[in-house]
């Protein structure tokens, strides 16, 4: 595996996690959020279960933070749960909430750990759902409300900050597709959803900026989208996916405008006047952040826009079944600094795999199949500085084996085994490779 001696003098090494997937969102008075609707109704997450304990992170981030230490990590990239800190969505601020991320972020700087601060990752409080959720326009401000909260609170101590964690998952994955909360299958409200995301993105980046925060960034994550045959209608729908999944978003904040291949769809169903927000949208950033796990193949299907369908390849997968394709990583590297953020620094905010992780008699995991994911990885990354790109750092996704959404616990995506009984953490194998590969 590449290390660090490998990589430009002060490329950063990191690892991801997020408040649902970890915190244990029944402790310390955060409110519901549509995450919790979502698990409790039959039929969207395996086994129903829900983010109410999932690793205690609440009670035992001293430890978690002692394991992001131990991983020679630079960066810590986490996020503050809008309904642990605002159980309403609006107005009342639990103390015990901004106090917990307060803590927080002094224990990783009393480690020597650069905060790198999410203020989205999913779990939107209940009341505001019960407003509409993404689809209503106000949550522009609603977040900018929570935005400057936060900002109050951290925004000393914060060392890089985006607002919302992958918009392809929030507005498509939670309104078309279905699969996550609110679990719409509704283009209107996908049109819409998708559109707010990026308006209060803008007015989010204002608010921080605005409060004296710096070093602000945007977080996408991206799917390489392969035609299933050589075929002109296998790379027409290829190309509408792509549009869909990474172009659409990118587009918004760094060139003001959507892709003709996705207006076509969306177009009609966009609320008046959305050309109109792109002053808002495009406010400027300092960094880009990519995730990226996966590719996909494409070909036509019969029936309404987008009209494609999807398979998978002979690609070794994960857990999941995500083919493990590295390759598409340097290209979106490649891709996103030469067609849309051209010399801002971009940072791979997340990467990782799900494995069927289990125990040793001896109590050991050895997941050697996530270290040669990551060492893949870390080539593709290496490749693109090598051709030009900007890239600025690298972080796991995950630390811990954690909440994994509609796939409940049972994808494990840590770098340390949680036993989801006891809440042992157990570092696996790949965490020793890492702490390895990114001694300082
Ligand atoms: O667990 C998720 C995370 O919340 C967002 N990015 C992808 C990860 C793996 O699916």
């Amino acid at each position: 595996m590449l290390t660090r001696a490998d990589f430009p003098e002060g490329f950063l090494f990191g690892a991801a996690t997020s408040s649902y997937q970890i915190e244990g969102h029944a402790k310390g008075g955060a409110g519901p959020t549509h995450w919790d609707n979502f698990a409790a109704t039959p039929g969207n997450v395996v086994r129903a279960e829900d983010g109410a304990l999932a690793c205690d992170h609440y009670s035992r981030w001293e430890e978690d933070l002692d394991l992001v230490a131990g991983l020679n990590a630079d960066v810590y990239r986490f996020s503050t749960s809008w309904a642990r800190v605002m159980p309403e969505g609006r107005g009342a601020v639990n103390e015990d909430g901004l106090d917990f991320y307060d803590r927080l972020v002094d224990g990783l700087l009393a480690r020597g750990i650069k905060p790198a601060l999410t203020l989205y990752h999913w779990e939107l409080p209940s009341a505001l759902a019960d407003l509409g959720g993404w689809r209503n326009r106000d949550i522009a401000q609603w977040f900018a409300d929570y935005t400057n909260v936060i900002a109050e609170r951290l925004g000393d101590r914060i060392w890089s900050a985006a607002p919302i964690n992958e918009p392809w998952c929030v507005g498509w994955l939670s309104h078309f597709v279905g699969a996550h909360a609110p679990g719409l299958r509704d283009i209107r409200a996908t049109a819409r959803a998708m559109h707010h995301i990026l308006l209060a993105h803008g007015t989010a980046t204002q608010a921080m900026r605005a409060a004296g925060m710096s070093n602000l960034g945007a977080v996408c994550n991206l799917e390489w989208a392969s035609p299933a045959e050589d075929t002109d209608d296998c790379r027409a729908a290829a190309a509408r996916y792509d549009a869909i999944y990474n172009r659409f978003f990118l587009g918004g904040m760094f060139k003001g405008e959507y892709p003709e291949l996705v207006l076509e769809g969306l177009g009609p169903h966009l609320p008046d006047r959305w050309q109109d927000d792109f002053a808002t949208i495009t406010t400027p950033v300092d960094w880009c952040g990519l995730n990226y796990y996966t590719r996909t193949l494409v070909s036509p299907s019969d029936g309404p826009w987008p009209h494609y369908q999807q398979t998978t390849g002979d690609l070794p997968k994960n857990s999941i079944g995500w083919e493990t394709y590295p390759q598409g990583l340097h290209d979106f590297l490649m891709r996103t600094h030469t067609e849309f953020t051209g010399d801002l620094p971009i940072y791979v905010t997340e990467n990782g795999m799900a494995a069927n992780d289990v125990m040793n008699a001896d109590g050991r995991v050895e997941d050697s199949d996530r270290v040669a994911f990551v060492s893949d990885h870390l080539n593709a990354v290496h490749a693109a500085i090598a051709g030009g790109a900007p890239v600025r750092g690298y972080y796991l996704w995950s630390l811990l084996d954690n909440y994994e959404w509609a796939f409940g616990y049972e994808k494990r995506f840590g770098a340390v085994h949680i036993d989801f009984e006891s809440l042992k953490r157990v570092p696996k194998t790949s965490y020793h490779a890492l702490a390895e590969a990114f001694r300082k």
